[in-house]
C-alpha cells in the first residue's frame, strides 16, 4: 500500500502554482500540487493514489488543452477536408499513460509525482477504462483515432457517452456473471463538456407535406444531443484531434413543473427518462422489441447528432454555401452498418432542410459516406424491422424507400441480368412474414466505397457476399489491412521491450515508422540481442505471472511457456478448440510416469474473455475453462506441467499486461469466418507466435513473419463449404483425441455441471441446426499436430528466440498509422494539415 501524502505536507516544498505547459518535473508537481488543492474533487488534504491520479490527469489536461484549440483552429482556418469517422464503439481503455507518452513528458511527470511522493505506475492503474465498445470493432476505432492524430489527418471521430460501458465480468461458481461497469462514477478527467453544441433530435412524428410539395419531419419527441469532447493527441505532433461523444438530454421546458407538483412524478419527467435511456448502456439486449427500438434510437441518435454537428461545420467555414463542394470538404466513414442512418438523415437534412432537389442530394451523400463491413456471418448482418422503422423514422423510411426504388429502376434498365436477383440486392425485404430494411445493402447500394478489413476477408466480400453489387460497381470495392497503434501496442505496453528495440535499430523512429523493424532481421541469430530479448520477455511473464496471482489466486510458473487465447467467446473463435486440446493434454499427463513428464513442455494455458450475456454456449465455454482449470490447477501430479487459467474480465488494460508476457497466442477461427482480428498483429508485434488457422489477417501476418515462424493448421476458407456437408452427410471420421478429449469431460472429471449441450453442438445439432457448424472436429487433429511442433519448438531456446524476433521484426505492416495512410489517399482523399510548431 503506498504512503498516503497530505498535500499540506507536501505544499511546504513545492508550490501550488498552474503552469499549464510546465515541461520541468518541479513544475510539474506544482502543476500537480495546483491541481490537488483548487481542483478539488475530494476532502481537503487527502493525496493518495487515487487523488494523484485525477490531479496528475488534469495536469495532463491543461498541457492537451492549448495544443488542442490550436489544432482547432488552425484547421478553421486551413479548412481543409475532414474526415468523420462514426462509431458507435471505442475502446479507448486508459487515457493517462498514453497521453504523457504522446506528449514525450512520461519521464517528466514519473519524476514529479515521486516529488509528491508517489510512483507514476501506481497512478495510472487508478484509472478506470473507457470501454465503450465490444471488441474488435471498437478498439480498431480507438486505434484508427491514435493514427490520425499521429499523421496529422484532419479528422474527428464521433460516438456516443454511454453511462455504462462494456459489463465487468466476475466468474463465480455459477460461471460468468456480468455487472455494470461504472466508468464515469467519479468522473473523467478527459472529456470536456461543451455546452454550446447541443442539437435537437426527433424520433416518431409525421411527414407533413406543404403546398409546394416539399416534404417535413414533425411531431414525435424531440431530445437535445449534448457534446462531451475527448482530446486525441497524436505522437509527438501538436496536432490533437477529437472525439466527439455524444449525450442524449431532454431540457427544462419538457419537464412538467405542474405535473410534478400535482405528484404524477414520473409522467412530469417522461422526456427525461426517455432521453436518459439512449446513452445508458452500450449494446442494449435486443432480444424483446423494447430493446431493439432503443438500440434503432442509439444509432439514429449517432447519425443525427454528428451530421447536424458536420452540416454546422461547414456552413461555418464557407463564406459562400456551394453544397456542391460539401464533398470536397467532407468524408464520412461508416464503421460497420451501425451508422447506416447516416445516409437517409444527410439526404433529409440536405433536402428538407437545405432544400435541394432528390439528385443533387444523392450525389453528394453518396459522394461523402463510405461503408466498412467488420463481418460475413450472415446473423450478425443488421436487419431492421419496415413497420419499427416506420414508427420511428418516418420520413428516413420514405427515403429509403426511394433510394429501394430507384436502385431497382437503374437494375431494370442497365443490368436486366440482374433482375432475377433482385430480391437478394435490393435495400427492402418485403418478405411479408417479416419486412425489413437490410442496411449492409443500403451500405453498398449509397457508399462510394466499400471495404473489408484483410485481403482474404476483402476477397470474400467481392466473390460472395457482395458478388453481384461487384458487377454492377468494380471499382467501390477496396481492402484495407487493419492495423493497430505502435505506440500503446508496444512502446507504452512493453517499454523493456521497446528501449532493445531502439538500441539495436539505433533508432526510434520505428514507432512512427513501423516497417524500420524488417531491420531487426539481421540480428536475429545475434546472441547478444537474444539474451536481451529473453531477460525483456521473461520479466513480462514475471509481470503477468503477478497479475494472475492478484485476480485469480494461482500461481504460475514464468519459466512455463504462456500461451494465450484472449478475444469475445464465440463459437467462431473455437475458444472451445483451445480448451479441448489441453484437457487432451491433461489425460495424457495423467497417464504419463513421472519420468515422461520432465520430458513434456510445461504450459501455462490462459484463456479470456467476455460472453455476451444471453449468449449460452458462449457461457458454458467460459465455465468449462474455469472448471477445467480449477481441477488441474490442484492437481499436485501435474500441475508443474499444465496450468489452466481463465483470465477474468479482459478489456484493453489487462490486455496490456497479457501482450508482453504472451509467447505463444492462439487465432484459431474456423477459417473465412473471423474478418481480420488485430489482437494477433499485438501479439505479434511482442514476439509472440502465433498458433492459427490461415482465416482473417493471420494470412498477412504469417506472410510477412514467414511461415517457418507461424504454427498452421487447420481447413481454408474454400475447403469449409465441402466439409461442412460432408459433415451433415456423416462422411466425417473423427480423430481418436477429440473422442477421447470429450469423453473425459462426460465422464465428469470437471464437474457435475452439463456439458452435454455444449458438447452436442460438435456433434448433433447445434444452435445453427447444423452439425459441428464450426468444424472444431475436423480441425482437432491437425490442431493437436501443430500444438506438437510448438512444445518441440519451445525446447529449442535459441530457435524459439529468434523465432521471436523475426515475428517483431516481420510486423511492421500492421501499424494502424499503415492502414489510416491507405484510407486518406484512397478513400477519403484528405491530406495532412499540420499544426505549425509555435
Ligand atoms: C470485429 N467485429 C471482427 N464486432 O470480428 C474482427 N459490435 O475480425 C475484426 O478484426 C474487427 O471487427 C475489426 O475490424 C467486431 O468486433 C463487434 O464488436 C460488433 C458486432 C455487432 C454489433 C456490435
Amino acid at each position: 500500500v503506498k504512503v498516503t501524502n497530505g498535500s499540506a505536507n507536501v505544499e511546504s516544498e513545492i508550490p501550488a502554482v498552474a503552469h499549464p505547459l510546465a515541461q520541468d518535473p518541479k513544475e510539474i508537481a506544482s502543476n500537480i500540487n495546483y491541481h490537488a488543492q483548487y481542483s478539488p474533487h475530494f476532502s481537503p488534504f487527502k493525496f493518495e493514489p487515487e487523488q494523484a491520479y485525477y490531479a496528475t490527469a488534469e495536469s495532463v489536461r491543461d498541457q492537451l488543452i492549448k495544443q488542442w484549440n490550436e489544432t482547432y483552429s488552425h484547421y478553421h482556418k486551413v479548412n481543409p477536408k475532414q474526415t468523420y469517422y462514426l462509431s458507435m464503439e471505442y475502446l479507448q481503455g486508459r487515457a493517462l499513460t498514453n497521453a504523457v507518452g504522446n506528449l514525450d513528458l512520461r519521464n517528466a511527470y514519473a519524476d514529479a509525482l515521486k516529488q509528491l511522493g508517489h510512483e507514476l505506475e501506481d497512478v495510472v492503474e487508478q484509472e478506470k477504462d473507457a470501454a465503450l465498445g465490444n471488441g474488435g470493432l471498437g478498439r480498431l476505432a480507438s486505434c484508427f483515432l491514435d493514427s490520425m492524430a499521429t499523421l496529422n489527418l484532419p479528422a474527428w471521430g464521433y460516438g456516443l457517452r454511454y453511462r455504462y460501458g462494456l459489463f465487468k465480468q466476475r466468474i463465480t461458481k455459477a460461471g460468468q456473471e456480468e455487472t455494470a461497469e461504472d466508468w464515469l462514477e467519479k468522473f473523467s478527467p478527459w472529456e470536456v463538456v461543451r455546452h454550446d453544441v447541443v442539437f435537437p433530435i426527433r424520433f416518431f412524428g409525421q411527414v407533413e407535406v406543404d403546398p409546394s410539395g416539399s416534404r417535413k419531419w414533425v411531431g414525435g419527441e424531440v431530445i437535445q444531443a449534448l457534446a462531451y469532447d475527448v482530446p486525441i493527441p497524436g505522437y509527438k505532433t501538436k496536432n490533437t484531434n477529437s472525439l466527439r461523444l455524444w449525450e442524449a438530454k431532454a431540457s427544462a421546458r419538457d419537464f412538467d413543473l405542474f405535473q410534478f407538483n400535482d405528484g404524477q412524478y414520473e409522467s412530469a419527467a417522461q422526456l427525461h427518462s426517455s432521453a436518459q435511456q439512449i446513452c445508458a448502456v452500450l449494446y442494449p439486449g435486443d432480444a424483446t422489441e423494447g430493446g431493439k427500438l432503443l438500440r434503432l434510437k442509439q444509432q439514429f441518435f449517432l447519425c443525427s447528432a454528428s451530421l447536424q454537428d458536420i452540416i454546422a461545420r461547414f456552413k461555418e467555414r464557407e463564406d459562400e454555401i456551394k453544397w456542391s463542394e460539401f464533398p470536397s470538404k467532407v468524408a464520412v466513414q461508416m464503421n460497420d452498418t451501425h451508422p447506416t442512418l447516416a445516409i437517409p438523415e444527410l439526404m433529409r437534412l440536405l433536402m428538407d432542410d437545405e432544400a435541394l432537389g432528390w439528385d443533387e442530394a444523392w450525389d453528394i451523400t453518396t459522394r461523402t459516406v463510405a461503408y466498412t463491413n467488420h463481418t460475413v456471418l450472415p446473423e450478425a448482418l443488421e436487419k431492421w424491422s419496415q413497420a419499427v422503422m416506420w414508427k420511428l423514422l418516418p420520413r428516413h423510411m420514405e427515403i429509403i424507400t426511394e433510394i429501394d426504388k430507384r436502385f431497382i429502376t437503374m437494375i431494370k434498365s442497365t443490368r436486366p441480368d440482374l433482375e432475377g436477383k433482385l430480391p437478394d440486392l435490393r435495400v427492402l425485404d418485403n418478405n411479408p412474414q417479416k419486412a425489413v430494411v437490410r442496411m449492409a445493402n443500403l451500405c453498398v447500394v449509397s457508399s462510394h466505397t466499400v471495404n473489408g478489413v484483410a485481403q482474404l476477408h476483402s476477397d470474400i466480400l467481392k466473390a460472395e457476399l457482395f458478388s453481384d453489387y461487384v458487377s454492377i460497381w468494380p471499382i467501390k470495392f477496396q481492402n484495407k489491412t487493419n492495423g493497430i497503434t505502435p505506440r500503446r501496442w508496444l512502446k507504452f505496453c512493453n517499454p523493456e521491450l521497446s528501449q532493445i528495440i531502439t538500441k539495436w535499430l539505433k533508432t526510434d523512429k520505428w514507432v512512427t515508422n513501423l516497417d524500420l523493424l524488417t531491420n531487426l532481421r539481421q540480428f536475429a541469430d545475434d546472441a547478444d540481442l537474444h539474451a536481451e530479448w529473453y531477460s525483456a520477455k521473461l520479466a513480462s511473464k514475471q509481470r503477468l505471472a503477478h497479475y494472475i496471482l492478484q485476480v485469480t489466486g494461482v500461481t504460475i510458473d514464468p519459466n512455463t511457456l504462456f500461451d494465450i487465447q484472449v478475444k469475445r467467446i464465440h463459437e467462431y473463435k473455437r475458444q472451445l478448440l483451445n480448451i479441448l486440446g489441453a484437457i487432451y493434454r491433461y489425460k495424457k499427463l495423467k497417464a504419463m510416469s513421472p519420468e515422461e513428464r520432465k520430458n513434456t513442455t510445461p504450459r501455462t494455458i490462459m484463456i479470456g474473455g467476455k460472453a455476451f450475456a444471453t449468449y449460452t454456449n458462449a457461457k458454458r465455454i467460459v465455465k468449462l475453462v474455469d472448471d477445467v482449470g480449477a481441477v488441474v490447477n490442484s492437481d499436485p501430479e501435474v500441475n508443474e506441467f499444465l496450468k489452466v487459467i481463465f483470465v477474468p474480465n479482459y478489456n484493453v488494460s489487462v490486455a496490456e499486461v497479457l501482450i508482453p508476457g504472451s509467447e505463444l497466442s492462439q487465432h484459431i477461427s474456423t477459417a473465412g469466418m473471423e474478418a481480420s482480428g488485430t489482437s494477433n498483429m499485438k501479439f505479434a508485434l511482442n514476439g509472440c507466435l502465433i498458433i492459427g488457422t490461415l482465416d482473417g489477417a493471420n494470412v498477412e501476418i504469417r506472410e510477412e513473419v514467414g511461415e517457418e515462424n507461424f504454427f498452421l493448421f487447420g481447413a481454408t476458407a474454400d475447403e469449409v463449404p465441402r466439409l461442412r456437408k460432408e459433415r451433415e452427410r456423416g462422411l466425417f471420421k473423427p480423430d481418436p483425441r477429440f473422442e477421447e478429449a470429450k469423453k473425459f469431460i462426460r465422464s465428469g472429471a470437471f464437474g457435475s455441471y452439463d456439458y452435454n449441450p455444449l458438447l452436442e453442438s460438435l456433434e448433433g445439432d447445434s444452435g445453427y441446426g447444423r452439425a459441428d457448424y464450426f468444424l472444431v472436429g475436423h480441425d482437432f487433429a491437425s490442431y493437436m499436430d501443430a500444438q506438437e511442433r510448438v512444445d518441440e519448438a519451445y525446447k529449442d531456446r535459441k530457435r524459439w528466440t529468434k523465432m521471436s524476433i523475426l515475428s517483431t521484426a516481420g510486423s511492421g505492416k500492421f501499424s494502424s498509422d499503415r492502414t489510416i495512410a491507405q484510407y486518406a489517399s484512397e478513400i477519403w482523399k484528405i491530406q495532412e494539415c499540420p499544426v505549425p510548431s509555435a
